[in-house]
């Protein structure tokens, strides 16, 4: 009996362990890890079920290499309402800042840890644009409010593991200012929302037929004749060189580096009108295009207007021009455009170009078509429409115009867009969904092109949502899912409201109505069984 008994049991058991699969696995709740939704998504992510309660006094502890990265976290601090005292020392606080060179091996030059314990928060990087990426991290997990300083009562972290590491080292934003002009208070807004998403290269490009946006004391009548025009409609206006070196300040203290383009040797009209000398052609046929007085253009055709490319004067100007240039930029880089002309000089043009920007200690970026010139291989691509056959093994900036102009529509027929490029518009899964299988791609890079974005809000409504898809492209190492990037997107809908920015509702989102947003949503709690 007591044999059958045993028999029976075993039976059971094996029956058991046989149909596991068709058991019902009910879930331990204090198991279920928090959801995180930080987006440009981390390399590395683990995400326990517990949380980490902010505590009413907080001590934020770094050592002296991670200084910089200290005043970043206390606004965050400030904003949530809760005290912070800083403290020189290793592990020492609640919040541990650590810069450790030796970490570079592992985490290359952007790459972080962030911890979060019962005990609170390590952040560990080899660099200070590492601290300041873990940080933006961190500022995901905050409510939304603190972007406005209304966040009301207490608030939890999740405790978990982060190792983050960026795909590319160019991950950029392109403004056209030349034929919109956009100053100093729009751009230093962008720089901080670029910096949220970890983008880290603003791209201006700050001449053109219509504009001519930067003050050269060497040539000033660029600016005092040159900038006094726009795109019908637009803005008019220039960055002084003090504003110019301001905002790269800014950028630079939010890891971005600015890339300045002086388009060359077409889109150039508005440099011609400050000095004709320049020009071998008379350009008064372009009536009534061009208004008086001076008579600037206003209109939106491209490659018509060039340098005059057998004057000598012509290579003295270019070379005055990216000499002061190089002088008053921090980055690396001058951008010398090169696109949209037909010059039997032209390549002749490109390579003296591309050495001049050398000659001042700068490497040349140029729209693709400067490839065709034997130009040197320091020269960095940038493609917009890959049709230049290239006859150098250069390096490749991909600004794809299928998947990367932002002046072409968020959906299909959106007033004042462009769609020369792609009938139906770049919706945020064509951005979205783009992936570069070439070996040469250091980044991804959008433009927005201005002759129909005419003021803050339209460029706003084109830049975000889609800047944040270009985001993830350019860091995010893992596979990509578009459903689960938009779940993850649509927890960020709350914040850039806060942040005034106005977005375009894309429909492919879903997104809540403005006014039933909840500003203090993103708080964590923990899951008690
Ligand atoms: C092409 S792509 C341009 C710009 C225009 C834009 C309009 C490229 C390098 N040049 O000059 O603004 O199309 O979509």
């Amino acid at each position: 009996m007591r044999f059958l008994f045993q028999i029976v049991i075993f039976l059971f058991i094996a029956i058991l362990a046989g149909c596991s699969s068709f058991i019902p696995i009910v879930n331990d709740t204090s198991k279920t890890p928090i959801r995180v939704s930080i987006i440009p998504k981390p390399m590395e992510q683990r995400v326990s079920a517990k949380i980490y309660i902010i505590p009413k006094k907080n001590v934020i502890c770094f050592n002296p290499e991670a200084s910089k990265a200290v005043p970043w976290l206390q606004k965050m601090l400030q904003a949530s309402n809760v005290s912070s005292e800083i403290v020189v020392g290793n592990n020492c606080g609640n919040w541990n800042l650590i810069a450790d060179a030796s970490l570079e091996k592992v985490l290359g030059d952007e790459g972080y840890i962030l911890e979060i314990n019962s005990k609170g928060i390590i952040l560990k990087s080899a660099t200070q644009a590492g601290l300041f990426y873990g940080i933006q991290s961190l500022r995901q997990l905050f409510p939304a409010g603190i972007e406005n300083n209304l966040v009301e009562g207490t608030f939890n972290l999740p405790q978990l593991y982060i190792k983050d590491i960026p795909k590319y080292s160019w991950r950029g934003s392109m403004i056209d200012v030349a034929r919109s002009f956009f100053g100093m208070d729009y751009l230093k807004r962008h720089i901080d929302r670029m910096a949220l998403y970890k983008l880290n290269r603003l791209h201006l490009h700050l001449t053109d037929d219509q504009g001519w946006r930067i003050e050269l004391k060497s040539r000033p009548a660029l600016t005092e004749v040159g900038s006094k025009g726009s795109v019908v409609n637009g803005n008019s206006g220039y960055l002084s060189q003090e504003e110019y070196k301001e905002l790269q300040k800014y950028a630079a203290a939010r890891n971005i580096i600015i890339i300045p383009e002086i388009d060359l040797p077409g889109h150039i009209y508005s440099a011609l009108l400050a000095y004709p000398e320049l020009s071998c052609e008379d350009y008064s046929n372009l009536k009534p295009q061009v208004v008086l007085p001076p008579e600037l253009y206003t209109g939106y055709r491209v490659g018509w207007s060039k340098l005059c490319l057998k004057k000598p004067e012509v290579y003295k100007f270019v070379d005055d021009v990216i000499k002061e240039i190089a002088e008053i930029t921090d980055g690396p880089w001058i951008h010398i455009g090169g696109d949209e002309i037909k010059d039997p000089l032209y390549k002749t043009f490109v390579v003296k170009a591309d050495s001049i920007v050398r000659n001042y200690g700068k490497t040349t970026i140029g729209w693709e078509e400067v490839t065709k010139a034997p130009v040197s291989n320091s020269l960095i691509s940038q493609r917009w429409n890959g049709k230049t056959k290239s006859i150098v093994d250069v390096k490749v900036i991909q600004s794809i115009c299928t998947s990367f102009y932002f002046d072409h529509a968020n959906v299909t027929g959106q007033e004042h867009t462009n769609n020369w490029c792609k009938k139906d518009g770049v919706s945020l899964e064509d951005v979205y969904q783009f992936s570069a299988n070439d070996v040469n791609v250091i980044g991804l890079e959008a433009p927005v092109w201005t002759e129909l974005v005419l003021d803050e809000e339209m460029l706003d409504n084109r830049l975000w949502p889609r800047t944040i898809a270009v985001a993830e492209s350019a860091w995010s190492q893992s596979d990509k899912n578009f459903t689960e990037f938009k779940d993850r997107l649509k927890t960020h809908q709350q914040r850039l409201r806060t942040m005034g920015i106005n977005y375009f509702p894309s429909p492919e989102l879903n997104w809540t109505k403005n006014e039933d947003l909840d500003l203090n949503q993103n708080v964590f709690k923990e899951f008690l069984p």
